[in-house]
């Protein structure tokens, strides 16, 4: 089992489209354990994209990151990191496939509207900068045998 973390960025929550992008990772079988909605300080979003500090896509992804409210989440199942990209769809909107949420939400790559994890490394650290640990809710999965 893994978990992944996954985020709306501000402006799923302004378009209205949060439910119909949580359905899909829903669909999918995964198990949600974290939710929250939340507004992120411009530290926290640093301490999240420092990998890209220096870019030039930096100051404006910090600047959307912080424009509005997020929804935060961790996800939980077999493969989560590798299902959970895969239905989120590729970075660049060039390579967005329709079919995934990139590929059927976004029209620009610097203003797509979802993180997910990419890595388990990537997952620990970021779930500790976003969630307390009693903020993991454990539940058992009836559905667990179907999927
Ligand atoms: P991902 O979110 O798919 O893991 P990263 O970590 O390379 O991709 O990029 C983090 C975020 O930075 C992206 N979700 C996107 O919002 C923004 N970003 C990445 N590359 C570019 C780019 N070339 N131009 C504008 N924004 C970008």
């Amino acid at each position: 089992m893994e978990r992944s973390f996954v985020m709306l960025k501000p402006g799923v929550i302004n378009r209205r489209i949060c439910g119909e992008v949580i359905s899909r990772l829903e669909r999918r079988g995964l198990k949600l354990v974290g939710l929250k909605m939340m507004n992120i300080s411009p530290e926290l979003a640093s301490q999240h994209y420092a990998e890209h500090k220096g870019k030039g896509f930096y100051d404006e992804l910090i600047e959307y990151m912080t424009s509005g409210p997020v929804i935060a989440m961790v996800w939980e199942g077999y493969e989560a990191i590798m299902h959970i990209r895969k239905t989120v769809g590729a970075t660049n909107i060039k390579d967005s496939l329709p079919g995934t949420i990139r590929g059927d939400f976004c029209s620009c790559t610097s203003h797509n509207v979802i993180h997910a994890s990419d890595s388990p490394a990537s997952a620990e650290r970021e779930i500790g900068l976003f969630f307390k640990p009693e903020e993991i809710i454990e539940w058992t999965d009836e559905m667990e045998k179907w999927f």
